[in-house]
């Protein structure tokens, strides 16, 4: 029996998980599922009554929230890998920047993606409170090659690379830091899975795409 990912190509939070699978290297059968109406079908709503995505369901285990997914995959099938190490200390640092990535996350959806999911202008204080917390990740990041600073790779980096990545993929100006712009150069390169599910869905077919669809959704919903 497989383990089944529910995902949406575009969405960060699905994109973590993915990295996160080929990098442990565990198969998943990818359910794609656009979070429109589809993730109001009968059908979904019956694994996941809270319809959202990523969800995974291992052999009828069912989990949501990608953090909480991508530590799972982790604990039970790839206990000693380094994605997030063992040692408290080195943990506790991976937690850190996962909980940082939270706010980065929901102040770049508000800040910059506002404009593409709802056709709106964002507030200016959203816009503000983005730039914000991306200066402090670049202030925090330094000279890292690795976001916590270890010699190697954690959930941490999956996580906020699947996050920053979609400033490469609307071509964001990062010249303000420089930190942020050369870790993810550096990293994307590195990762040879990181083009094909960060980079890979947002031709600019699929995002004018994604755009329409989300926008007449939320219009659809505000009604
Ligand atoms: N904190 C959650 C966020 C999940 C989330 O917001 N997913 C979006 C797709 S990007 C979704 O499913 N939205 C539709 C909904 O919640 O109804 C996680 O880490 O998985």
């Amino acid at each position: 029996m497989s383990i089944d990912l529910y995902s949406f190509n575009k969405s960060n939070y699905c994109r973590a998980v993915l990295m996160t699978a080929k990098h442990l290297d565990i198969d998943l059968n990818v359910i794609e599922i656009n979070p429109g109406p589809e993730i109001w079908s009968a059908q979904f709503l019956k694994v996941n009554p809270n319809h959202n995505l990523p969800t995974l369901d291992d052999k009828k285990f069912v989990l949501m929230k990608s953090q909480a997914i991508m530590q799972y995959l982790c604990n039970q099938y790839r206990p000693d890998s380094t994605l997030y190490p063992r040692e408290p200390k080195a943990r506790a640092l991976v937690d850190r920047w996962l909980n940082f990535d939270i706010t980065l996350m929901e102040s770049s959806k508000q800040g910059v993606l506002w404009k593409l999911l709802t056709g709106a202008d964002p507030p200016a204080e959203k816009v503000l409170a983005f730039k914000h917390n991306l200066k402090l990740f670049d202030q925090l990041l330094g000279d890292n090659h690795y976001a916590t600073g270890a010699q190697h790779l954690t959930f941490a980096d999956l996580s906020l690379l699947a996050t920053t990545s979609i400033l490469l993929a609307i071509q964001y100006d990062l010249s303000d830091c420089p930190n942020v712009e050369r870790y993810l150069n550096t990293l994307s390169q590195e990762l040879p899975y990181f083009a094909s599910i960060n980079l890979d869905p947002f031709t600019p077919e699929s995002t004018t795409e994604w755009a329409a669809s989300s926008q007449k959704y939320i219009k659809q919903k505000m009604q």
